[in-house]
């Protein structure tokens, strides 16, 4: 099966996690990735959290599938040289180095577009250009911190609190991968490359939106009817952490399974859907809710939700979670276990999905991986392992035309 990608050549120039996270998504789609890094490390995190000495981490190997590695070191001139032939036969250029970095290595977006107008250079930064943070380097928490996420999550007694999803680094990646695609559409059109930026505290702020909108509702009326302080708490003028609250027209909240003494995850995530009310009191016995004033309107309920919720735990208490969830699917009612990361791993469904895939690499066996979130009907995206540090580096400079000395000349110079 032919991959919607084929044939689009980009340079990946990036590490750590949102910009591999955004070329790894295209590699998957047929795109040939070349991620460049520098002879003798290369990205940091094929040694960071290592649990098997000496072979690449997971960290690297579930952000770098499907890609092949070329070492070059891009300071030195024959290092360069190689750059700028890989630049002209490229279609995309993907990087994100610190502010400034790539400048400073003399490539600038001028010196790119003069090499190859058809050139589309996408970056990754912390800050967007032009911002009063611009200079910063940034990490995954320092952009939750900066995008509104981490002042908006938590307990309400307790400090900002940063989420385990990857929203500065893998959310951004994602809008990166967006923009890419774009540019390349563009480029059909119009024939010349361009810039595509994309800063992980503007997508965090993306994902934050409903926050953006809470705050509006809170400046004009005083209160959020759908927060856990309403009505019985206090609100003051900014958007308050919410704990697990439902954040849209939906309460609801993390409610306590069979076993929740030991086992941390002995959870459910219940959603209490206006139009489910009834379906949910006929589940809980308690069909003498349908009709009672106090219960029968979101409205009525919002004052006493969490007498609501201690209800439901009391029907839980001798369900696990599997078995709560299956008997209130019946029921229509939005709800789902909470899942350990072990339990992920191990589920048939994601397993048979590809969501969860297992994958050889040549030194660590096999390892597993996240597969492609998104499903088509004519591509079935298959992930590959990462690559060895420098594993094509000789198969990339012969397609670039390099003889077999200019290539030994290449690794005695180290730019290789
Ligand atoms: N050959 C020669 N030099 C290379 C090279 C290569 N193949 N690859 C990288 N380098 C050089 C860079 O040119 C840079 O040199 P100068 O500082 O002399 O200009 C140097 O390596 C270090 O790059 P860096 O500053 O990007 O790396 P860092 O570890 O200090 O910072 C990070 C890491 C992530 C904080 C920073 O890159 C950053 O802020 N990036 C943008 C935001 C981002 O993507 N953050 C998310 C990372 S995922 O959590």
């Amino acid at each position: 099966m032919s991959k919607p990608l084929e044939g689009i050549k980009i340079i990946d120039f990036t590490h750590v996690q949102a910009g591999p996270a955004c070329t790894q998504l295209l590699a998957w789609f047929g795109a040939d990735v070349i991620k460049v890094e520098r002879p003798g490390s290369g990205d940091v995190t094929r040694s960071q959290l290592r649990d098997i000495p000496d072979a690449d981490a997971l960290y690297f190997t579930m952000l770098n599938s499907n890609k092949r590695s070329l070492t070059l070191d891009t300071k030195t001139p024959e290092g360069k040289e190689v750059l700028e032939k890989l630049v002209k036969e490229s279609d995309v250029l993907v990087e994100n180095f610190a502010p400034g970095a790539l400048d400073r290595m003399g490539f600038t977006w001028e010196r790119l577009n003069e090499l190859n107008p058809k050139l589309i250079v996408a970056s990754v930064k912390g800050f967007s250009d032009g911002h009063h943070y611009d200079d910063l380097k940034v990490y995954e928490n320092v952009a939750q911190c900066a995008g509104g996420a981490a002042s908006t999550t938590g307990f309400w007694d307790g400090p900002p609190t940063v989420s385990a999803a990857a929203l500065g680094d893998s959310n951004t990646g994602m809008h990166l991968a967006i923009g890419i695609l774009t540019a390349l559409i563009g480029r059909g059109q119009t024939g010349r490359g361009q810039k595509v930026a994309v800063s992980m505290q503007d997508s965090v702020i993306n994902l934050c939106r409903v926050k953006l909108r809470d705050q509006q509702r809170l400046d004009r009326v005083g209160y959020l009817e759908e927060y856990p302080q309403y009505p019985h708490g206090e609100f003051s003028d900014v958007v308050p952490r919410g704990g697990n609250a439902g954040g849209g027209g939906q309460p609801g909240w993390v409610l306590k399974c069979k076993g929740w003494e030991t086992d941390p995850n002995a959870y459910i995530y219940f959603t209490i859907q206006g139009h489910a009310w009834e379906p949910i009191c006929r589940a809980l016995g308690k069909p003498e809710w349908i009709s009672d004033p106090n219960y029968a309107t979101a409205q009525a309920r919002q004052p006493h939700i969490f007498d609501i919720f201690a209800t439901i735990e009391e029907w839980l208490a001798d369900k696990t979670k599997y078995e709560a969830v299956d008997i209130l699917r019946k029921f229509d009612i939005p709800c789902a276990p909470v899942l350990s990361m072990k339990e992920i791993a191990n589920d048939p469904s994601l397993r048979a999905s590809g969501t969860i895939v297992e994958v050889p690499h040549k030194e660590r066996g096999s390892y597993l991986t996240v597969g492609s979130p998104i499903k088509f009907s004519g591509l079935k995206p298959e992930i590959t392992g990462s690559p060895l540090l420098g594993e094509h580096t000789d198969e990339i400079l012969a397609e670039l035309g390099y003889s077999k000395d200019q290539i030994a000349n290449l690794h005695s110079s180290r730019s290789v």
